[in-house]
């Protein structure tokens, strides 16, 4: 490890830092000067949206104390960092975390009734934080909380969107997007620090100095600006900072004369573009401007956090700077490939600015940088045009070349040039840049491996892009985007045209680049993490086996069960005696000894009863469905992706022959250009519709889709859930962490052998855990077995298509969500993802599960579930 000792865990945070301790008159006192002196709204008035406003401003002051001392103790010490950098951060609300951590519920809960309000009604004010799609965003978040409360000196870096993950509606359509104006009433936990900022270019040209450095010049310059939000640990003082960068106009950008002669446009263009590059989360980027947009946003996120870290190193190195030691004092953690960039930026800062030599400057980096991959989708992983990324870039595309360069280099020193056809595929295989002619200074050696670039061009897609239809029919065809989110588009068949000859398109792999770049790759489950070595990375772990690991996800056991679940909490700290588990889960597995004790048990159904009431009238508040908290409570709840098979749950529902009472419950949001996923979405609306309203199925089956979901509503209906569904064909989620937040709350799981259900399995055991499907390394050869016609699907799978076919469900056309699961390799997307070959294997372990819940004092232990997958043990990198 190249870490050793220069990591600090501050215990002693939790010493040194001064306390904080109000009681409930003078939080009083304090919400009441907020709502005078520092409002957002009226003054005089006092409801709840300005109730809730003042108190964050009142906890904001008890975070910031612990924030500047946690900070000033950072610096004294000098201590070495941990940054992580992320495109996305998915925080949901922070009031009840907030003064959960800071243990000050109590007199808060109290402060506010004095006040004439509720803790629960004030909180529900707070609109989320949603600055992520799903799982990768709100690790990041959890990740956080859990380096704050372990005292470890932490950053976390991102952008500041003005909208969040889009709001989405429900129509007689399906998913409808909506923007999310998160900040529309203010934001009370920000800190808008005018005073840190920094340049961000974009274009211009790289010219060489008479000094033998190269200058990037001209293009435009940017402003990015940083908003702290403090985020605190548990328990403790330690109160860490998640900076968060807006972009703005560089100064002296509006045009006062333009704008005098009434070209009011034309004089605040610029400010406007440089604010549109945090206007949303992920811009649609079907269009090359889209791209471009997505591609400066990366850049700002990637230039600006590490301009203010190399900043911070300076200051406190004081008058001597020794750049060897900045991986000593810093450690850059990159959440996917979204902040790649983080690795020419550095390069191009040491080496331009600081004026080191490139060995040196690229040793550092190595040091400094590492790597969380989040998924092995050869075709979900990022590529970037090289001709957009030159024209925006083009002092960075200079120093991949030379990456790329000095990789060929040590592939040719590993594998020689004996076996050509070897060091051909290693070359194709590894290589950062893609469709790119190797330097004539390898021409020589590698005549061969040239001719076979010449004809690659490795389409990034699922199904036969090109291929003919069996039909011959206009058809849709789904291609799921190279960058690898669910954004697939949809593009019509242009036959009968002459196909122009077109250049494969030069572009930068920017997940090989993250490999050769840092020190550590990890993935994020144990089995994903073998799929990594094994298959996705496999070259470059045979090259370096030492870079590889695994982090298996975690969770904060605080937000996720701690604070959204206080009814089970309070039942789990009076039989363990202590409450100690929040801070360390492996404590929940005392609980174990009671598990066939009859009060527990009894206290335990009555505290997920409880829970079931509370989603029951929040179905009933979004949707209009009442349904019984007496069913079985059912969920699954993910971002809509034909992966998570989502179809084949509701397929489920009716291929099952027995059953016990159920709701079904359904959440998630499908990117808006992701056609599959919002038919997935308007099929499950659909059959809700139906039997919903049937009269002879009255309670004995509701199936619902909770609209908008998001983390609040993910914190009212994990704990009141009693089956969970994780059943992605298996090796294709990375590791899932909501699996995590059920078995956590009490719930048991049905689902594959896949990510982290793998290790939730071992440890809840066998019995609590309903697995079924095919295993990871069976499914290559199931896809060709059925390209090869040899599938013959179950009929109960045929008879359930048949049914959506029919019409029941209504006027509209099922064709193409039933087509995706037909065929074979020959036509549409053939069931890539084996719902057919998995169906008859899920009804029998449904079947079981409605046994199960029948004789539910048998069977179902729910003390056998708990996960203590502990969050310590999950997410301490490079110790
Ligand atoms: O990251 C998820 C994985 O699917 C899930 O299995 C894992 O538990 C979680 C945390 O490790 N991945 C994502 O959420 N990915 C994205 O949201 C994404 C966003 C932008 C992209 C690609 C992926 O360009």
């Amino acid at each position: 490890s190249y870490i050793g000792a220069a990591w600090l865990v501050l215990d002693e945070a939790t010493t040194s830092l001064s306390s904080f301790a109000p009681d409930a008159s003078s939080i009083v006192s304090s919400i009441k000067y907020h709502a005078e002196f520092t409002p957002l709204f009226s003054p005089e008035k006092f409801e709840l949206p300005q109730a809730f406003i003042a108190t964050a401003q009142t906890v904001r002051d008890a975070l910031i104390i612990n924030w500047n001392a946690t900070y000033d103790y950072y610096e004294k010490l000098n201590v070495k960092q941990a940054y992580y950098l992320s495109m996305e951060f998915l925080q949901g609300r922070a009031l009840l975390n907030a003064i959960g951590n800071l243990e000050l519920t109590g007199p808060y809960a109290e402060a506010l009734s004095q006040l004439g309000y509720k803790l629960e009604n004030v909180a529900h004010q707070e609109p989320d934080a949603a600055l992520g799609n799903g799982g990768l965003g709100r690790l990041a978040s959890c990740f956080l909380d859990s380096m704050a409360t372990l005292n470890y000196p932490a950053w976390g870096y991102g952008l500041r969107y003005k909208y969040g993950l889009f709001k989405q509606q429900i129509t007689k359509d399906g998913q409808e997007e909506v923007a999310e104006d998160w900040l529309e009433m203010g934001n009370p936990w920000e800190i808008v620090r005018n005073d840190v900022t920094y340049p961000v270019r974009f274009y211009g040209k790289v010219i060489s100095g008479s000094d033998g450095k190269k200058h990037w010049v001209g293009g435009e310059d940017i402003k990015a600006v940083a908003h702290d939000v403090p985020i605190p640990g548990y328990k403790t003082k330690t109160t860490i900072n998640l900076r968060l960068w807006s972009t703005k106009a560089a100064s002296e950008e509006f045009d006062l004369n333009a704008f005098n002669s009434g070209r009011h446009t034309e004089a605040s263009e610029a400010l406007a573009n440089a604010e549109k590059i945090c206007y949303v989360l992920y811009p649609g980027d079907d269009s090359i401007e889209g791209k471009t947009l997505r591609l400066k946003q990366q850049y700002t996120l990637c230039s600006a956090s590490l301009q203010d870290i190399i900043a911070r190193f300076e200051r406190r190195s004081g008058a001597s700077v020794n750049w060897e030691e900045f991986p000593e004092k810093v450690a850059v953690q990159m959440n996917d490939t979204h902040p790649t960039l983080c690795i020419p930026e550095l390069m191009r800062i040491l080496i331009d600015i600081k004026g080191l030599s490139w060995k040196d400057a690229w040793n550092i980096t190595q040091r400094t940088v590492a790597y969380t991959n989040h998924t092995v989708l050869p075709e979900a992983l990022e590529k970037w045009s090289m001709d957009l990324m030159e024209k925006l870039l083009p002092r960075h595309v200079e120093i991949i070349e030379l990456i790329d360069e000095e990789l060929v280099r040590t592939i040719i020193a590993e594998y020689g040039t004996a076996d050509s056809d070897l060091l051909e595929k290693k070359l194709k295989e590894m290589r950062v840049l893609e469709n790119v002619e190797l330097p004539a200074e390898f021409a020589d050696v590698l005549v061969k491996s040239k001719e076979a670039d010449d004809i690659s061009s490795e389409e990034v897609k699922i199904s036969g892009e090109e291929e003919e239809d069996d039909d011959g029919n206009d058809d849709e065809v789904v291609i799921v985007e190279k960058d690898g989110t669910d954004k697939s588009s949809v593009e019509k068949k242009k036959e009968e045209l002459p196909k122009p000859v077109v250049e494969p398109p030069k572009l930068v792999r920017m997940a090989n680049l993250c490999v050769v770049g840092g020190h550590a790759v990890n993935g994020v489950a144990e089995i994903h993490s073998e799929i990594v070595k094994d298959d996705v990375f496999n070259a470059f772990y045979k090259l370096w086996p030492e870079k590889f690991q695994n982090k298996t996800n975690g969770v904060t056991p605080r937000r996720w069960i701690r604070f959204c679940n206080p009814d089970l909490s309070k039942i789990i700290t009076q039989w363990i005696g202590t409450e100690d588990w929040v801070l360390n889960t492996e404590k929940l597995a005392e609980l174990r000894k009671f598990a066939d004790n009859e009060d527990l048990q009894k206290q335990w159904r009555e505290a997920k009863l409880n829970n079931k009431v509370k989603v029951a009238a929040l179905i009933k508040e979004r949707t209009g469905y009442s349904v019984s908290p007496d069913a079985m409570f059912d969920i699954q709840v993910k971002r809509i992706h034909e992966y998570k098979r989502q179809l084949l749950n509701i397929f489920g529902i009716k291929g099952k022959k027995t059953f016990v009472p159920r709701v079904c419950i359904f959440g998630g949001k499908a990117f808006a250009t992701y056609v599959q996923a919002k038919r997935i979405v308007k099929f499950i609306t659909d059959v809700g519709a139906t039997v919903n309203h049937d009269p002879e199925i009255g309670d004995l089956l509701k199936v619902i889709f909770v609209p908008d979901y998001n983390v609040s509503v993910a914190e009212m209906l994990i704990p009141a859930s009693e089956l969970s569904q994780h059943i992605s064909t298996a090796g294709m989620e990375a590791s899932g962490t909501s699996n995590m937040k059920f078995a956590m709350n009490g719930c048991l799981q049905i689902g594959t052998l896949d990510g982290a259900n793998v290790e939730i399995r071992e440890e809840v055991g066998e019995d609590n855990f309903f697995l079924f499907g095919a295993k990871a390394h069976e499914i290559t050869g199931l896809r060709k077995e059925r390209a090869e016609g040899k599938f013959v699907p179950d009929p109960r799978f045929e008879e359930v298509k048949e049914y959506v076919r029919s019409g029941v469900f209504g006027s509209y056309n099922y064709d193409d969500l039933i087509g995706s699961l037909e065929g074979n390799e020959g036509f549409g997307r053939a069931d890539y993802f084996l719902v057919g070959k998995d169906f008859p294997s899920y009804l029998e372990c449904q079947e079981e599960v409605d046994e199960a819940y029948r004789n539910q004092k048998v069977r179902l232990r729910p003390i056998k579930a708990w996960s203590d997958l502990t969050y310590s043990q999950l997410y301490c990198y490079h110790l």
